[in-house]
C-alpha cells in the first residue's frame, strides 16, 4: 500500500523551507526515523525524518526547492522493513535498472517542468526588463511614442539575447540535477556521507554502476576518492591543484547574505561618506545613565539609534524606498531601526519598532534581548521583518572605517567604527578627546551628496552638541 510522507510543522511561525539536501531515492529502503531531507529556514536546518518504514516509490522534492508544510515529501511501498544491510544490498541491486529507468523518467519529468519554469520565469525578467527600459528612456530627451517602434525593435533582439543567457544556466542546472538523481547510494550510507561531512554528489563509486558504499565514503573523507571537479561546475578552478582544500555548505543565513547583499550592491549606486565625531561629552553622559540604570546596560549603539530617528525626522527621504516601477518615492513615518548583529553563524538585523516611541533605557534593553536571540537563533522573521534605517556598529570589535551595504529596499545605512582617543587642537592647544569615526552608504538615485554629507553632519553634531542640533545655532 503506498502511504505519502508529509512536511510536518518544523518550527514555530514557520510554514515552509527550502529543500538543502535529498538523502534518498525511488527505489531506497527506509526505516522510521530515518532522515529522507534536510530544509533549512531562515532560523535553522533540519532533517526530516521519515514516520513510517518501507521502499520509496516516489521523491516528490528536489534540492533547492520550496516546501510547504504538509506538502508530501516520498510515497513510500508500505511492509518492506527491513533495514538489514545485506537485503537491502541485495534489493538494491535487483531494482537497480528499474531505479535507473525511474531515476530516468523522473530527470525527463523534472526537465519539463523545468522547461515551464524557465518559461515563467523568462516572462516574469521580460516585464522586469520592460520597466528597466522605460527608465532608461526616461532619462533620454524626446518623445517615448516616437521612439517606440524603434525601441521595441531593439527590445526585442535585446529580450532574445536576455532569454538565451537565462536558458544557458538553467539547462546546466537540468543536467546537475540529473547528475544529482544519478547518485546512488543507500540512506545508510548517505547518512554516514553526512555525518563525515562528505558531498557525496563528489564521490565516485566503485560499485555496480557507480554505486556508492560505505568503503567509498571513507575513502573520500580521507580525500583520495573524489570525482574531480570540473571548473565549469562551479565556473572555478580545481583548486585542489594546488593544496588541501575543503567545501563548506553555506549555512541560510550565509545563503540569505548572499543573496540580499549581492541584490543590494547590484540594485544600488551606492556613495559612502565619512564623518566623525567628538563623542568624549556623550560618553560621560552615558556613564551617568548608566548609574541610574542597574538593569539594562546603556550601550553608544541605543544612543545612536535614538539620535538616528531624529536624523530621519528631519531629513525624511533617509526613511524612504524606492519603487522604481512606479517612479515614486516611499517615504515611511514610522521609524523602525535595524540594528546589525553579528552571530556565530553570521549577520542578522533584528529591527527596534518604533524607536522613536521608545526610550533609550527601553531601546537599549531591546538591543539586549534582539542580539540575544540573534545569537541562540530564535528570532521570529517579524523580528527582522519592516525595518527603514540599519545601524550597523563594528567599534566593539575594531577598525577605523568600513563601507556598509545598504540594506535594499531601504535607501541608506548608517557604519560606526572604533571610538579612539586622539589629540584634538581646541582654543590654542591639543586636548584628549574621544573620537567615533561614522560612515553613511545610501541610494544616490533618491540622496544626493550634499543631503549625505547633511544628514552625516547632523548626526555629528548632535552627537557633539544636542542643543545646537536640536535649537539651531
Ligand atoms: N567604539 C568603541 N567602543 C565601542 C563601540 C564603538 N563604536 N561600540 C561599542 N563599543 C564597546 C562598548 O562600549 C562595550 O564596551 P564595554 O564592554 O567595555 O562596556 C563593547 O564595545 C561591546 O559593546 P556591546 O556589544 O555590548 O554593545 P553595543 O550596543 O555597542 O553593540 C551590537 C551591540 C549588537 C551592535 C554588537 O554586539 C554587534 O554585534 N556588532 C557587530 C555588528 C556587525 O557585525 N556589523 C557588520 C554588518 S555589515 O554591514
Amino acid at each position: 500500500m503506498a502511504k505519502e510522507i508529509k512536511l510536518p510543522q518544523i518550527s514555530e511561525g514557520v510554514d515552509s523551507a527550502e529543500v538543502a539536501e535529498v538523502m534518498v531515492s525511488a527505489g531506497d529502503t527506509i526505516s522510521e526515523g530515518d532522515s529522507m531531507i534536510a530544509v533549512e529556514t531562515d532560523k535553522a536546518s533540519v532533517e526530516v525524518p521519515s514516520t513510517a518504514s518501507g521502499k520509496i516509490k516516489e521523491v516528490k522534492v528536489k534540492e533547492g526547492g520550496e516546501i510547504k508544510v504538509g506538502d508530501v515529501i516520498i510515497v513510500l511501498e508500505e511492509g518492506d522493513d527491513d533495514s538489514d544491510e545485506e537485503k537491502e544490498a541485495s534489493t538494491d541491486e535487483k531494482d537497480e535498472d528499474a531505479e535507473a529507468e525511474k531515476e530516468q523518467a523522473n530527470a525527463e519529468e523534472d526537465s519539463d517542468e523545468d522547461e515551464g519554469d524557465v518559461e515563467e520565469d523568462t516572462d516574469k525578467k521580460e516585464d522586469d526588463d520592460s520597466s528597466g527600459d522605460e527608465d532608461a528612456a526616461d532619462g533620454e530627451e524626446g518623445s517615448d511614442e516616437g521612439k517606440e517602434k524603434d525601441d521595441e525593435e531593439e527590445d526585442a533582439g535585446q529580450d532574445k539575447e536576455v532569454k538565451a543567457q537565462q536558458e544557458q544556466p538553467e539547462d546546466k542546472k537540468k543536467e546537475d540535477e540529473k547528475e544529482y538523481s544519478a547518485v546512488a547510494a543507500s540512506p545508510s550510507v548517505r547518512r554516514l556521507a553526512r555525518e563525515l561531512g562528505v558531498d557525496i554528489q563528489s564521490i565516485k563509486g566503485s560499485g555496480e554502476k557507480g554505486r556508492i558504499n560505505e568503503g567509498d565514503v571513507k575513502a573520500a573523507k580521507s580525500g583520495d576518492n573524489t570525482k574531480k571537479q570540473t571548473p565549469a561546475a562551479a565556473d572555478l578552478p580545481d583548486f585542489s591543484k594546488w593544496g588541501s582544500v575543503e567545501r563548506q555548505k553555506m549555512s541560510s543565513i550565509r545563503k540569505a547574505t548572499a543573496k540580499s547583499t549581492s541584490g543590494s550592491w547590484t540594485q544600488i549606486p551606492h556613495v559612502t561618506q565619512f564623518d566623525q565625531t567628538d563623542i568624549t561629552d556623550l560618553e560621560a553622559y552615558r556613564k551617568k545613565m548608566q548609574e541610574k540604570a542597574t538593569d539594562v546596560k546603556i550601550t553608544v549603539t541605543a544612543i545612536l539609534a535614538k539620535i538616528v530617528v531624529s536624523a530621519l525626522q528631519r531629513f525624511p527621504t533617509f526613511n524612504s524606498s524606492l519603487d522604481i516601477a512606479n517612479k515614486e518615492i516611499i517615504l515611511k513615518h514610522y521609524y523602525h531601526i535595524g540594528i546589525a548583529v553579528d552571530t556565530e553563524k553570521g549577520l542578522l538585523v533584528p529591527v527596534i519598532k518604533d524607536a522613536d516611541k521608545k526610550s533609550i533605557y527601553e531601546i537599549a534593553a531591546e538591543i539586549t534581548a534582539l542580539s540575544e536571540k540573534a545569537r541562540d537563533q530564535k528570532l521570529s522573521p517579524e523580528e527582522m521583518q519592516g525595518g527603514t534605517f540599519v545601524i550597523s556598529n563594528l567599534g566593539g570589535i575594531g577598525g577605523t572605517q568600513f563601507t556598509p551595504i545598504v540594506y535594499h529596499p531601504q535607501v541608506a545605512i548608517l557604519g560606526v567604527s572604533r571610538a579612539v582617543i586622539q589629540p584634538v587642537y581646541i582654543d590654542d592647544a591639543f586636548q584628549p578627546r574621544q573620537i567615533l569615526p561614522l560612515s553613511l552608504s545610501y541610494d544616490h538615485r533618491v540622496i544626493d551628496g550634499a543631503a549625505g554629507a547633511k544628514f552625516l553632519r547632523w548626526i555629528g553634531d548632535a552627537i557633539e552638541d544636542p542643543l545646537k542640533a536640536i535649537l539651531g545655532s
